[in-house]
This record gives C-alpha cells, structure tokens and sequence, in this order.
C-alpha cells in the first residue's frame, strides 16, 4: 500500500465528485463518463485485491456497452470469465462512494475480512472499448493496480467477450484455449469451418451475412477476424465507427425500436445482425418483400440454438438434460412453445447475465438468453466429458459419433465464459448451414406476441422495487394494482416494469395480442410509473 499512500499524499489519487453516490449495478457502474475517474482508480485497487484473493487474474473491462458515447462504465471479470462474485460487488460499491481519507481503512477492512495476504503477487487484464474517454479511464485503472503493487497486461482495445476469454484461458493455463486475440480467432474460426465443411451446396448468397457493428469495437474486430473465416462466411460490415457509437444504429436500437438500423443497406429477405457497443449482444432481423421488418431476438436465438443441440444430444444418444434461462422480458410464445413443443425445462431470473449465467451452471446442457440478444450457452464439465469420450468411442456406430463430433466442435465455436456476439454469430450462422434453413424458416418456428418496451424518467428508480424475477412491482404502493387492472384490460397480455440498472430510467415492458394493444398497454402503465412513482419532465406521450 506504500505507493498508495505516496500518492494521495501527493494528490495523485482522482477525487470523487462531491455528493456522487454510485451503486454497482446490472453490469458494474455506468454513469456519464466524466463522473468516474475515482471509480476506474478504485476498481484497479479492488481487482488487485480480489486478484490477491484468488490467486488468479482478475479482469477489468472500460466500457459502457449499449450506452451512448458520452457515458463509459466498468465490468468486473472473476477467475473463469464469469462476472464479478455478488458479495464482492458490495466492496466495489463501498469503494466507489468512499471518501478518500475512508479508502485505505477500507481497504484494510476488506483485505482482514477476505483473509488477504497481502504480500501475494497480483494480476490483472485490463481492456477498453472505442470510446473516447476509455483511453483514459483505462490508464486510471492500471494506475490504481500499480498504486498497490499488482502487476497488469493491457489488451487495450478489445471486446468485453474477448477479455472474458483470455481472463479465463489465463486461468485455465491454457486448457480453455490460448490468452491472445490470435488464440481467440482461431478457436472460434476453426469450430466454424469444421462445424459447416460438410454442408454441401452453399451458395453464395447462403454464406453472406450483413453485420451493423454499432460503430463500435466490435466492427473493429470483425475485421480483424475476418481471414480467418477463409471466406466461409462472407460479412458485408457496415456502421464501423465512421459514425456515432450506438447512435441509430446497434442491437439495442434495433430492439427497443424494431426497425433496422441507420447506415447500413437492408436488402429485401436478407439475413442481417446488429453487434451492440462492447459486442456481447446481436440480434438478427430481416425485411420482407412489403417492406416489413422482422426481428429475430435473443428468444429467437435461444430456441434455434437449443433446438440444434437437443436433436443433436438425441442423435449422439446422450442422456443430458437441456434448458433453457430467460427473463421476464422474454416474449410469451417463446416460453410457451420452449415448454409445450420443445419440452426443455426453462428457467425465469432477474434481469442482467449474471443473474442467468449463475442458474445455466445447475444444468448438464444450458442456452441462456436475454431477449436484447445477450447470452450464450453452457456445457458441464461432465457434459463436455462425455462428448468428448463418445468422440473417441470406437465401438459406437456413426451417427452417434458424427453427432458427438459436432456437438464438441460446437463447444469449441461457443465462448462459455459470458455473451459474445462473434461466437454467437458464428454459431446461429453455422446453425443455419448444417440445417439448410433460411432466416425466414427460422423466424417462423413460432410467432412472437406484439410488443412494446418503453423507458419512464422518474427522481429515483430506486422507488421501484420487484419480486418474482421482476416480474411484479412490490413498491411504490398501489402500482402492481394499478399494472393489474390496466393489463385485465388486453387479451394476451402482459406487463412488467423495473428500474434499469444500466441507465437512470424505468423500463416498461407490455405484450399483447395486436401491436396496437401492446403499444397502448405500455403508454397506460408508462403514465402508472410516471403519476406513482415520481415522474420527472413531461408526462409520456402515447405512440400514435
Ligand atoms: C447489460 C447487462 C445485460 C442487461 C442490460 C440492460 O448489458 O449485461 O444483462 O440486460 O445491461 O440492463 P438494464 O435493463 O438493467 O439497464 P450491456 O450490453 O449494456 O452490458
């Protein structure tokens, strides 16, 4: 700590912004990035801690994902690519809203708590997105590693996946693949060409695929990706930072508004996907000939890809259980027909891939997804050892094998440690290949309920509480009663709200029979939130 000590002596230590509370949120902090130089410095020293407290490295990514430009952020990577242990979460946030002279006696605290033995080595990776002021936010991060002695290696631009990634085959010492940007091309590239060389017959056309890359990094390292693919898919990019970070254009954009995105040419019946700002999330969607736009979200992902994998556990002749995580903000038919047609058992949790990634862990085979396009898929280490046995069965007949030989090159085309929209583009396109199907077939394995989402600005979110995975409002009183009487009003509906953890808002959620519906629905709970709830600025608007 000597060198700690030296600087805020020395006034080097950034100072909190008087009055500025923080809270580690759905994702870590996120707030306009001129507000978290203390937090970027604070998060060095506590990944140096909980580096010390692992004894393995930690990593620290700079990032305010989906956010506009002017907002940054921080995420927490714990040992194997997962992200940052709750209990943890409430030293960060302890040390984000700390005075100075209270941060050593917290750290001090922290480190007697933990058991810390301080003389331990530390090691952190530390990665930033494009924007501006990640440069440097980042160098405040390895700043605060260095203040308490911790060693750091720098990814500098990179996605938040990738980083999970190399967090975890650092840790893995090298079992999970290999910690460099080269290392992660050529795993994820090399499942993707064994996964579809034996689907006969790809057009062209087949192999092509429309990337919006949000103007972000994840553009940036498509490109850098791209040899790798030795023209198996073809990827027309488009937003590749020539214009404004997820301004008009990104999978959250594409989402909440459901229409594509500015700067990119959609072409009629063609497959397109939107990467979101840090890439951990994509979407898919497509226009039909009148010009009508359909999206094909994460609940569209997560039923193509555990319809692949259930028939190949089938055919490989492998006894394991599949299922299937959502949120509340998962359309209804999608659950319906996971449970009634697929018949996988699915799971409901709290909003935020921490939430999904924790309940996936429980099963043999697991597809988590949010609805934003945020997820990824999960093999147990049993799981993974039986494939991989099966492989190299000799005895067993060829169908079993060749299904087991996919399943392990799947495995290998899977980024397991958190949402990746590189591996999981890959994976739904090598999907595709192997089962010959068009994105209009996919988007026709079940028809999503009309939906609409919408944000309410409130004095403090922190007035909305949930309960049942965010499913019911708990606090302020009266506003589950009043969601109740106004969804009993719509066939087929639904309705949740729940306070962002990202951004300072409410988000509603509504679906119902008609678009029309779904939109007025949302409206009238928007005006619940806005009347009980604290409502700042004008009252919402209806949508037509
Ligand atoms: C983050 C989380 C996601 C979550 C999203 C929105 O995504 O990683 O799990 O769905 O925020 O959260 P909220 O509704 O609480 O604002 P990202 O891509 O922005 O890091």
């Amino acid at each position: 700590m000597a060198n700690f000590e030296e600087m805020s002596k020395q006034s080097c230590v950034p100072l909190k912004p008087p009055g500025l509370v923080l809270q580690y949120g759905t994702a870590g902090f996120r707030t306009n990035a001129s507000l978290l130089e203390h937090v970027m410095f604070r998060m060095g020293l506590l990944a140096t801690l909980r580096s010390k407290h692992t004894k393995a490295a930690i990593g620290v990514m700079v990032t305010a994902s989906h956010n506009p430009e002017e907002d940054n952020g921080v995420k927490l990577i714990d040992p194997m690519g997962e992200m940052l242990n709750p209990a943890w979460e409430v030293y960060a946030t302890q040390l984000a809203n700390a005075e100075l002279e209270q941060l050593l006696p917290l750290l001090e605290d922290i480190m007697k708590k933990e058991d810390i033995d301080r003389n331990l080595a530390a090691l952190v990776f530390v990665g930033r997105d494009t924007r501006s002021s990640s440069v440097s936010l980042a160098q405040l991060v390895i700043d605060g590693v260095s203040s308490v002695g911790g060693l750091y290696k720098d990814y500098g631009l990179v996605t938040t996946p990738q980083l999970h990634y190399m967090v975890c085959c650092h840790n893995t010492k090298g079992r999970y693949g290999e910690a460099t940007l080269e290392g992660y091309y050529s795993k994820l590239c090399q499942a993707f060409i064994e996964l579809t060389k034996n689907t006969h017959n790809r057009t062209d056309d087949q192999k092509h695929l429309t990337v919006d890359g949000a103007n972000g990094i994840g553009a940036l390292k498509l490109r850098e990706m791209e040899r790798h693919l030795k023209k198996e898919l073809q990827i027309s990019l488009f937003n590749e930072g020539q214009g404004k970070l997820n301004y008009e254009c990104g999978a959250d954009f594409v989402k909440v508004q459901q229409k594509p995105p500015t700067g990119m040419n959609v072409n009629s019946g063609e497959r397109c996907c939107s990467f979101d700002g840090d890439a951990d999330r994509i979407v898919y969607y497509y226009t039909d000939p009148d010009g009508r736009f359909h999206l094909l979200d994460g609940d569209k992902i997560a039923t193509l890809i555990s319809t692949f994998l259930k028939e190949l556990l089938t055919q490989a002749g492998l006894n394991l259980k599949i299922a299937v995580v959502q949120t509340a903000y998962a359309n209804g038919s999608s659950t319906r027909y996971l449970q009634d047609t697929m018949k996988v058992i699915v799971r409901c949790t709290k909003t935020g891939v921490k939430h999904l990634h924790h309940v996936a862990q429980e099963f043999d085979t697991s597809v988590y997804f949010e609805a934003n396009g945020h997820g990824t898929v999960l093999f147990s280490r049993a799981a993974e050892e039986k494939i991989r046995q099966l492989t190299e069965d000799v005895n067993t007949d060829d169908t079993r094998k060749q299904a087991a030989i996919l399943l392990q090159h799947t495995i290998n085309v899977i980024n397991q440690t958190v949402g990746d929209a590189i591996s999981d583009m890959l994976l739904i396109e090598a999907i595709l290949a192997l089962k010959g199907m068009t994105v209009q077939q996919w988007d026709a394995i079940y028809t999503d309920l009309p939906n609409r989402q919408l944000k309410v600005k409130v004095s403090d979110r922190r007035a909305i509480e949930t309960t049942d995975a965010e499913r019911r409002a708990v606090s302020p009183a009266g506003l589950q009663e009043a969601i109740d009487v106004l969804v009993a009003k719509y066939r087929s509906a639904r309705s949740f709200v729940r306070p962002s953890g990202t951004e300072d808002v409410v988000r509603v959620y509504a679906e119902a029979d008609t678009q029309e519906s779904a939109d007025s629905l949302a409206h009238e709970v928007s005006l619940a939130v806005y009347h009980l709830a604290g409502g700042v600025g004008e009252e919402p608007k209806p949508l037509h």
